[in-house]
């Protein structure tokens, strides 16, 4: 088998509400989201066992105001702390709760997706990272959308500073505008992302077209907003966007971050894809890029039944 994978739901760590629409709701991003997806990694594939990284790998992507406001609030905090101004707080939205063990899961979050990415890069095989809280709207300064730490990014800077043109292609529902700030300026590592059309979908201030990278990093940017109940077709198209840029970008290694929600029955994210389109997904990746080193992070997909029959088809038409 191709493919191996890291895994650890941080059961532990369970977020309990969060503000929608003006009105207090469960938070979907609990570990039983992924458990069926665990299963039938565990079930077909070999394990990785994680390694503890240092604390240095966060600080290579978020800064230590951000890092030290976690470590302070999750010590004090008793119960659920949600942030009461945004951007004073270093956390952007009620989605993304300070409890004591966040620290704790974010790091390990983090370790996971290193690992995998390690065990990559050493071994030449495919690795798929499985884990929670996601990270891609982690950004610098502060976390939001239930991402904590940019665990994608970390371990796309742990690439490049081995030297790496890094490509991330983000496939979650959500514009990763986390990884998106962390990588703005930075021209060795491209960001491609296809996601719901910000000027309706969260995150709300990024996601747009016009956004492409700054100094010498303009053009490493690249975002593909689609509109409400985008299905194959659509999809399809931007799909091949996204692909020639990374193409021409000819990266060494690919970070795919890869969200769920852009299954029809999940409930957060808008789109419209079908269970059996997550094989066309993986196959056009396939098939039209070769890449050394290829590291598939899960991020957000908060139904479990479209988590699993998404993974499960995607790595069908990824591993062929
Ligand atoms: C990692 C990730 O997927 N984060 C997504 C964060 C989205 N948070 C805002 C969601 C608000 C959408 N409300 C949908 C109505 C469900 N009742
Ligand atoms: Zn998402």
């Amino acid at each position: 088998n191709r493919l191996f994978f890291c895994a650890d739901l941080n059961e532990y760590f369970v977020p309990r509400k969060e503000i929608d629409n003006g009105k207090f709701i469960r938070n979907p991003e609990n570990p039983s989201r992924l458990k069926l997806v665990l299963n039938y990694l565990q079930e077909n594939f070999q394990a990785i066992q994680p390694f503890e990284f240092g604390e240095e790998h966060i600080l290579k992507v978020h800064s230590e105001k951000y890092f030290n406001y976690l470590v302070k609030k999750s010590q004090e905090v008793e119960d659920e702390y949600l942030p009461e101004v945004f951007f004073v707080d270093q956390i952007f939205d009620t989605g993304t709760p300070i409890k004591k063990e966040i620290f704790f899961a974010a790091k390990r979050a983090v370790d996971i997706v290193l690992s995998a990415t390690k065990y990559a890069f050493e071994q030449k095989v495919i690795t798929y990272a499985l884990t929670r809280p996601p990270g891609h709207h982690a950004m610098v300064n502060y976390g939001g959308g239930y991402c904590y730490f940019n665990n994608a990014a970390v371990a796309a800077r742990y690439l490049e500073e081995k030297g790496m043109r890094v490509a991330v292609l983000d496939l979650d529902f959500h514009h990763g505008n986390g990884t998106q700030d962390i990588f703005y300026k930075d021209p060795n590592v491209l960001y491609v992302s296809i996601h719901g059309d910000p000027r309706k979908f969260y995150p709300w201030f990024s996601g747009y077209e016009t956004e492409c990278g700054e100094g010498n990093a303009y053009g490493t940017n690249l975002n593909i907003p689609l509109p409400e109940n985008s299905d194959i077709n659509a999809y399809g198209e931007a799909l091949k966007k996204a692909i020639q840029k990374l193409k021409d970008f000819k990266p060494d290694a690919l970070m795919i971050s890869f969200g769920t929600d852009t299954h029809i029955k999940d409930p957060v994210g808008r789109f419209a894809l079908l269970s059996e389109d997550y094989k066309t997904i993986g196959s056009s990746i396939s098939n039209s890029l070769v890449i050394d080193y290829l590291i598939i992070v899960h991020e957000g997909g908060y139904n479990s039944r479209s988590n699993l029959v998404a993974v499960k088809n995607f790595l069908a038409g990824l591993l062929g």
